[in-house]
């Protein structure tokens, strides 16, 4: 199948003061979009990897011919990590997460600020473009990892719950080069209750339709 732009359920200026509507216009309505038209220039004809998803084709990337591998690992990898980007954003998120997730979250760090302290540690030792994210390994288990440029986790092979994209492109309007100040904002938006449910969703789904990379 072809790809479309994820709509978003929030207004370009609905997570100022944290990122300007500007940015947030400009990231969706170019960035994002240029991605998926890409994406699908690639894709078409390819009646191989359209019947596959995304995520499995991230998976086993060497199923996609070498002539268009590395733009559909970027396009492919982008119009996913963008999707979720989105999607665990809020303007009334940010705090710290509750109920079984909350709980899950601390056995895997101890408490919340260490994995807070521990996220925003990896993202700001990202050198150039790229993404931090927490993503769910093979047992389940919660994992900090980077990812450079627009690789998904899924090719290292963790499935991603939250990220956040530190080109500068997400944020240079507002933050110049103050990445940090970018990331504490960031923070502030995290819609928990979708990355509990998405989680959940992983937790759900047999870990045999996402071994673990030998
Ligand atoms: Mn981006």
């Amino acid at each position: 199948m072809l790809y479309q732009l994820p709509s978003l359920s929030f207004s370009y200026d609905a997570m100022q003061p944290h990122i300007d509507a500007l940015t947030m216009k400009l990231h969706y309505t170019r960035h994002h979009t240029a991605c998926v038209g890409n994406l699908n220039k690639m894709l078409e004809g390819s009646e191989k990897l359209l019947a596959m998803s995304l995520e499995e084709i991230l998976y086993d990337i060497r199923v996609v011919p070498e002539a268009i591998r590395q733009a559909v690992r970027n396009f492919a990898g982008a119009h996913l990590n963008h999707s979720l980007f989105w999607h665990t954003m809020a303007p009334s998120g940010g705090g710290i997460p509750g109920g079984s997730f909350g709980k899950v979250l601390n056995d895997c760090f101890g408490d919340f600020y260490t994995f807070k302290q521990t996220f925003t540690k990896t993202a700001m030792e990202r050198f150039g473009s790229g993404w931090a994210w927490l993503g769910v390994g093979p047992y389940n288990d919660l994992e900090v990892l980077s990812t450079p440029n627009e690789d998904s986790p899924i090719m290292y092979g963790f499935r991603p719950i939250l990220g956040v994209d530190l080109w500068e492109h997400a944020y240079y309007l507002t933050y110049q080069n103050r990445k940090a100040d970018y990331i504490e904002a960031w923070w502030n938006l995290v819609n928990w209750q979708r990355v509990g449910e998405l989680y959940l969703h992983c937790a759900e789904t047999s870990r045999s339709a996402h071994p673990a990379k030998p």
